[in-house]
């Protein structure tokens, strides 16, 4: 009973009513009270008063001494047992539905604590016995079962990253044709392909052993390096390499860089980036990954990484910016770059990544910014119909009026064509922007050496620099990919402008010591194909050169492109290969190596892969089914009736 519901009954024993008389002394006094009818003696009072505490405590201590009174009064009251489906009868008998309330209440709470009592003893009995068999094991079957909890537990978390990323629509994967090829049948062919993989494990495991999931390694001090063309996007190597470790058949290598992108590839990070490296090396590589495998965590961060770059577009014109935070959100211009301009080169080089973020994603926001970069440069007036490498971002107008088809123009025009090709050939702006820019680059700055070389040159307001870079060489393959489509019979003509190209650069290639190209190289001062500034006789690694061996034996099997390909695997072991990697190098006039201590990652995604498939039949990633972006990452070409289409999609 309530303490607050005793009180008055014990008050009222002083008072009038129940225990006592009238209150006050009355004229017997002597300490003593008047003895009224229904009045007790204070001994009197003394013994009620034990006997009513007594009989209290019993009531009270009762309940305590009983065994587990907690459980026994929530099954009393709260009928908690009941809650609990019981266990089936002996002979299956149906069980009548449990009660929520009635006097079995508590019956059934004896019988519940009784059934706890008995599962503790039971858990207690397991945990011992499996401690006992624990202490049993060898050392090593104990690490093997704590590695299989770890997996799991591994698991469930990527399981529940899956359920938590954004939803994309429901596609079936179908691989395109040509993801993986035959042996070569030439057994020098094959041997010479293996050492190219060798190559390729070499720079991995480097990279693995000391760099693993930054973004590059330094194969001299045997650590990282990192980047700012990056921000702190990492593993910049990992996602640059997949492809190349898929066609080459790594397959635990591929299934450890997934692994990595999977629990580790982050881009919710404060990141000052280039959209354009980011773009051809990230959003590339995890599209390629993705065609490839079929893997859909490649799908879904290419995606995630593709929503974080459209801030980029937010200008006045939606010509991008160069570099943005993509965290914030807020972009601009190289600082170096004329007048606060946009370069052709990056804000032209996101076309094909954006054409298959739409497609996988459904959403047509991507391919909408880079259709706008088209309409802006159509509206601009030309210089002699070429493109400078400068455009302002708010004016919409031409910065210098420098052009070139090297650094700062390169891949703008590479991407003009294979936009063309990608789409089934139905990109009918995409091919005449591309072909009009051919013509005038062949009228303006393609120009033939005294000595009979074919080079292009790069144009400042009207004046020749008769320079070309490596960057430059890319343009052989171009040429010689966009032959099949070219205007007025002119084929033949753009085969040979990619052969001429590609004559030069291994010209530049064999004019150097080490048998390997400078970053640019000049003809005039009476050189042809060599550096002439100390600033320009580095190499890093680079693909262009072999890039066009590789198209160039492709469209014409000349077996030149295969042997120059070997010259440049004989020099890149002998020069760059060291202990922990391959390091570009800083003069190949000089016999002696001065490594620069980097091994970039488009060593592993484009040098590597060209010369694979140098070496490689031609049913490999064939060009009428794939186009290579710009960082040699594969994008199927997106065929009207096949399963890349959007008909495809459930
Ligand atoms: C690569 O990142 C790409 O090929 C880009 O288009 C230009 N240069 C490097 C390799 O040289």
């Amino acid at each position: 009973m309530p303490a607050a519901s005793l009180l008055p009954l014990f008050g009222s024993a002083a008072g009038p009513g129940a225990l006592g008389g009238p209150a006050g002394g009355g004229a017997g006094g002597g300490g003593r009270k008047a003895a009224g009818p229904g009045a007790f003696r204070l001994t009197e009072k003394f013994v009620l008063l034990l006997v009513f505490s007594a009989f209290i405590t019993l009531c009270f201590g009762a309940i305590f001494f009983l065994p587990d009174s907690s459980k026994l009064l929530s099954g009393v009251f709260f009928h908690s047992a009941a809650l609990q489906p019981p266990p089936p009868p002996p002979g299956g008998q149906p069980r009548a539905p449990p009660q929520l309330g009635g006097g079995s209440g508590a019956a059934a709470a004896a019988a519940g604590g009784a059934g706890s009592l008995e599962r503790i003893r039971a858990d207690h009995e397991r945990a011992l016995r499996e401690a006992k068999e624990t202490l049993q094991k060898l050392p090593e079957e104990i690490r093997r079962d704590i590695r299989q909890d770890k997996e799991k537990l591994l698991q469930d978390a990527r399981g529940r990253k899956e359920a938590g990323a954004p939803g994309l629509p429901q596609r079936l994967f179908r691989q395109p044709v040509g993801a993986v090829g035959q042996e070569p049948a030439d057994p020098t062919v094959r041997q010479r392909r293996d050492k190219i993989k060798e190559m390729m494990k070499h720079a991995w495991d480097n990279y693995k052993r000391y760099a693993w999931g930054l973004n590059e390694l330094k194969p001299i001090s045997k650590q990282g390096h990192s980047s700012n063309l990056f921000g702190n996007i990492q593993g910049a190597t990992i996602v640059d390499a997949l492809d190349t470790l898929y066609i080459m058949e790594m397959k635990e290598e591929f299934k450890e860089a997934k692994e990595w992108v999977e629990e580790n590839l982050d881009f919710n990070v404060n990141a000052e980036i280039s959209v354009f490296e980011v773009n051809i090396r990230f959003v590339g590589g995890l599209l390629s990954a993705y065609y490839l495998s079929g893997e859909e965590v490649f799908r879904k961060k290419a995606v995630e990484l593709g929503e974080k770059l459209l801030p980029a577009f937010n200008t006045p014109t939606g010509i991008p910016w160069a570099l943005l935070n993509i965290k914030s959100g807020i972009g601009r211009n190289w600082p170096w770059a004329s007048g606060g301009s946009s370069i052709l080169a990056e804000f032209g080089t996101l076309h094909l990544e954006f054409v298959h973020l739409s497609h996988l994603s459904g959403n047509p926001v991507f391919a909408e910014k880079v259709m706008n970069i088209r309409k802006v440069l159509n509206r601009l007036d030309k210089p002699e119909g070429l493109y400078p490498n400068y455009l302002n971002p708010s004016s919409g107008q031409w910065g210098q009026h420098h052009v070139s088809i090297g650094g700062l123009g390169d891949s703008f025009y590479e991407y003009l064509l294979k936009a063309w090709l990608m789409s089934d050939k139905t990109d009918e702006e995409g091919k005449k922007m591309y072909y009009d820019a051919v013509q005038a680059i062949e009228t303006h700055l393609i120009r033939k050496s005294s000595g009979g070389l074919m080079y292009i040159a790069e144009w400042k307001g009207g004046l020749l620099e008769h320079k070309m870079g490596h960057l430059t060489c890319f343009a052989g393959g171009m040429f010689a990919l966009g032959a099949d489509g070219a205007p007025n019979d002119k084929t033949g003509h753009h085969i040979e402008l990619g052969a001429e190209i590609a004559r030069t650069c291994h010209e530049s290639y064999d004019r150097t010591s080490m048998k390997l190209g400078p970053e640019a190289f000049r003809f005039d001062g009476g050189v042809e194909a060599i550096a002439t500034r100390q600033n320009e006789k580095y190499y890093i690694l680079r693909p262009e050169v072999i890039e066009t061996y590789m198209y160039m034996w492709r469209f014409t099997h000349d077996p030149k492109y295969r042997q120059w390909g070997w010259e440049a695997v004989e020099a890149l072991e002998k020069h760059c290969r060291v202990d922990g990697g391959y390091s570009g190098i800083r003069d190949v006039y000089n016999n002696l190596e001065s490594h620069d201590d980097v091994q970039q990652s488009f060593f592993l995604s484009e040098t590597l892969k060209y010369l694979y498939l140098l070496f490689s039949e031609d049913d490999l990633l064939p060009f009428e089914h794939w186009v290579f972006n710009t960082e040699a990452h594969p994008l199927p070409v997106l065929h009207k009736d096949d399963g890349n289409n959007e008909e495809n999609q459930k």
